[in-house]
Parts: structure tokens; C-alpha cells; sequence
């Protein structure tokens, strides 16, 4: 269920807040970001400021998992002072030392700390900034990349899994619950003609070592403080046990696009190479010495895994009715997945630029 403001206030806030912070004058709960699945706050007293999210249920179906995670994540992290500079985000309790708050009626609500004076961004604006960014990132995985993958809970099950993504978007296209394959034969068709990616994938996996991913490492993750310097990686509902070619990849599908992730003018998507060459730098800056040769070699296969993937994942949405990804207009699915699939091709088209700059020694500063 949707709440508004009053709803939040009444329902949720008693969980957080002593009856006083409750009857300050200026709460404030506004809402934050531009998340496609939960919906999120931010919530403002005279004490202190956090991030209040409502989890989409249906999307995290073990929503328990996902906070259970974040405190591992954040005690983790905590101990890594010499390897991770940026801030962190913690689980903020509930009045009873809860993780979050569930209820049938109201759905599933936890906090997160704020990091003050900080500010996300949806598009790079230097290639120094792309470089940075990268860099951020890669700190993030190859401090994560140290974690025993059994220490965190799987929040959605096979979320990068290509073939799996595939076998769905068949089925659904078959089904068709919302008669609009029609209208998408030709992506459908595109989809089934790229198959052959997944003997690569599941040839290269079987030899990557498993490690803790963010799996969300898109620029809206990141936050910025006022001089545009990464700060803080945020939105670690999807860490969990997978492969750093994806996270790479989804780095390199959200900044390295000429366009946003939803636009129509298929004609101006395209690939900037000088933000390839920067992100790739520094991630090889933060990575190089925690990769092994292989994965080193995936990372290109990641990129255009990772794209291909998003675009099966919103047309798969699409033909269901849009019921995982919240849409702001009609067909917004279906633009999404167009362009991704535009994007997609786009890559392909490059791999003779792209790929050999993974292969370029990173530049460390003097
Ligand atoms: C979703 O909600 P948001 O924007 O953080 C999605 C990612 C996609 C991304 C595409 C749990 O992330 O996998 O890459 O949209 N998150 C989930 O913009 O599916
Ligand atoms: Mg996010």
C-alpha cells in the first residue's frame, strides 16, 4: 500500500520518533531520490534527519533479508578504515531496537541514517568526475571483495542471472497477460537472437570467484558532497554474492551513456568513450590489485551482459503489466527497454574501441 505524508506521521513515524520529536513543529517528511521499486523519505526533526524507505514487497519478498544485510554491510565496513575511505549509512533502530517495522496494513518501513550535506546526481559532468566515481565504486567492491560471501542473504534470487531473465521474458511473452506482444515483436525477436551470449556467461562464470557485489551501481548510488567528491555508496538492497563484471558493467551501462537511461530519440543514444576510458581507470585504480587476471578479462563481457539484461528485465515488465518497476507515463517500460536494447547494440558496435582500454595499465597520481 501507497501512504502519503499523514500516513507516515501516524503509522510509521511512532515507531521512530518520541512523543516529542513527534509533536515538533517542523517535521518535516519529503520525498527523496528517484528509485524505480521503493519508495523513500527523507524525514526531518529537530534532532536529526534520516532516510525513511518503504520496501516494495513484492520485489524484496524477503524484505527481513534485506535489512539484515545492510546491518552486516555497515559492521562490516566499519572495520575496514584503512581500505574504505567514504562514509557509511547505518540501519537506524526502531524505539524498540528494531530493524525495521512490518505490519499486514502498512507495509514494511526501515531508516537509514543521512548523510548531511550530501546530494545525488543522475548524469556526470566531467570525465574526472566518471573517473572518481569509479574509483568510488571499485574501493566499495574491492573492500566488499575481502567478505565471505556466506555471510549475506540472497535478496532476490537469480538477479543476474541472463538465462533465467531470458527464460521469464519468454514466458510472459507467451502468456501475454496484457496483449502487448504485438507491440514488441521486434525486441522480443532481438532478445532470442542474442542467446548465444549465454555460453559465454555461463563459461566465464564457472571460472570467476564469487564475491559480495553491490549489484546497483548505478550514478544515482553514489552520493556527492558540495565540491562534486564522492561521499557515501548508497542503496545496498541487492549486495550479495556475485560476480564484479556485473558491477562493472551496470557502472559503465548508467555513466557511459550518452543519454538517459529512458530516452526516446533512439538516434542520440550512444556510447562516450572518454567517460569509458575514465570509469575504466578508475576502477582498475581501485581493483587492479584485488582482481584476478580473469576477472579482469570479464569485464568487458559484464558491460554488455548487464545492458542487455536491464532491457530484457523492463520489456519482461512491460509485457507483465508493469508490476515491478514503477512506470511515470504509459509505455515507459517499453521506452526503457528500447532504449537499452539500443544501448545494447551501441556497445557491440564499440567493442573494438572499448574493450582494449580494460587492458591499459591504471595511471596512479604522483
Ligand atoms: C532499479 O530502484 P533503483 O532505481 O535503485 C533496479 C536495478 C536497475 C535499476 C535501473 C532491485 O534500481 O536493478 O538496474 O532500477 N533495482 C532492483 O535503473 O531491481
Ligand atoms: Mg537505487
Amino acid at each position: 500500500m501507497q501512504m502519503d505524508v499523514n500516513g507516515i506521521k501516524q503509522h510509521v513515524l511512532p515507531h521512530y520518533l518520541t512523543a516529542a520529536e513527534l509533536e515538533y513543529a517542523n517535521l518535516t517528511v519529503a520525498p527523496l531520490g528517484n528509485g524505480h521499486i521503493n519508495s523513500t523519505w527523507l524525514v526531518s526533526s529537530n534532532q536529526r534527519r534520516m532516510v525513511l524507505q518503504q520496501l516494495n514487497t513484492q520485489v524484496f519478498t524477503s524484505p527481513w533479508s534485506v535489512v539484515e544485510n545492510a546491518m552486516v554491510i555497515a559492521n562490516f565496513l566499519q572495520q575496514q578504515t584503512d581500505n574504505y575511505a567514504l562514509l557509511l549509512t547505518y540501519p537506524v533502530l526502531t524505539l524498540a531496537g528494531q530493524l525495521a517495522v512490518e505490519d499486514a496494513q502498512h507495509g514494511f518501513w526501515r531508516a537509514i541514517s543521512f548523510v548531511e550535506n550530501s546530494h545525488s546526481i543522475e548524469k556526470m559532468h566531467t570525465t574526472e568526475q566518471a573517473q572518481q566515481t569509479a574509483y568510488a565504486f571499485g574501493t566499495f567492491a574491492a573492500a566488499l571483495g575481502q567478505m565471505d560471501t556466506q555471510q549475506l542473504q540472497q535478496t532476490i534470487p537469480d538477479f543476474r542471472h541472463l538465462a533465467a531473465r531470458l527464460q521469464r521474458l519468454q514466458q510472459v511473452a507467451q502468456d501475454d497477460p496484457q496483449q502487448r506482444r504485438q507491440h514488441c515483436l521486434q525486441w522480443l525477436a532481438f532478445a532470442e537472437s542474442q542467446r548465444a551470449l549465454l555460453d559465454e556467461v555461463a563459461e566465464m562464470e564457472a571460472k570467476l570467484p564469487l564475491r559480495i557485489c553491490h549489484n546497483d551501481t548505478k550514478i544515482n548510488n553514489l552520493l556527492f558532497d558540495a565540491d562534486n567528491q564522492p561521499m557515501a555508496v548508497v542503496d545496498l538492497d541487492t549486495c550479495m554474492p556475485g560476480y564484479l563484471m556485473y558491477d562493472f558493467g551496470d557502472m559503465v551501462r548508467s555513466c557511459c551513456a550518452s543519454v538517459a537511461e529512458d530516452a526516446t530519440q533512439l538516434a542520440e543514444i550512444d556510447v562516450l568513450p572518454d567517460y569509458f576510458a575514465a570509469i575504466s581507470q578508475g576502477w582498475l585504480q581501485a581493483l587492479a590489485p584485488v582482481m584476478t587476471p580473469l576477472e579482469r578479462d570479464s569485464l568487458w563481457l559484464g558491460v554488455k551482459v548487464v545492458t542487455l539484461m536491464l532491457a530484457v528485465r523492463f520489456l519482461t515488465d512491460y509485457l507483465d503489466g508493469d508490476r515491478y518497476f514503477r512506470i511515470h507515463h504509459a509505455e515507459h517500460n517499453l521506452e526503457r527497454a528500447i532504449n537499452q536494447f539500443t544501448l545494447y547494440q551501441r556497445f557491440v558496435e564499440h567493442q573494438d574501441q572499448l574493450q582494449p582500454l580494460l587492458q591499459a595499465d591504471p595511471i596512479f597520481a604522483e
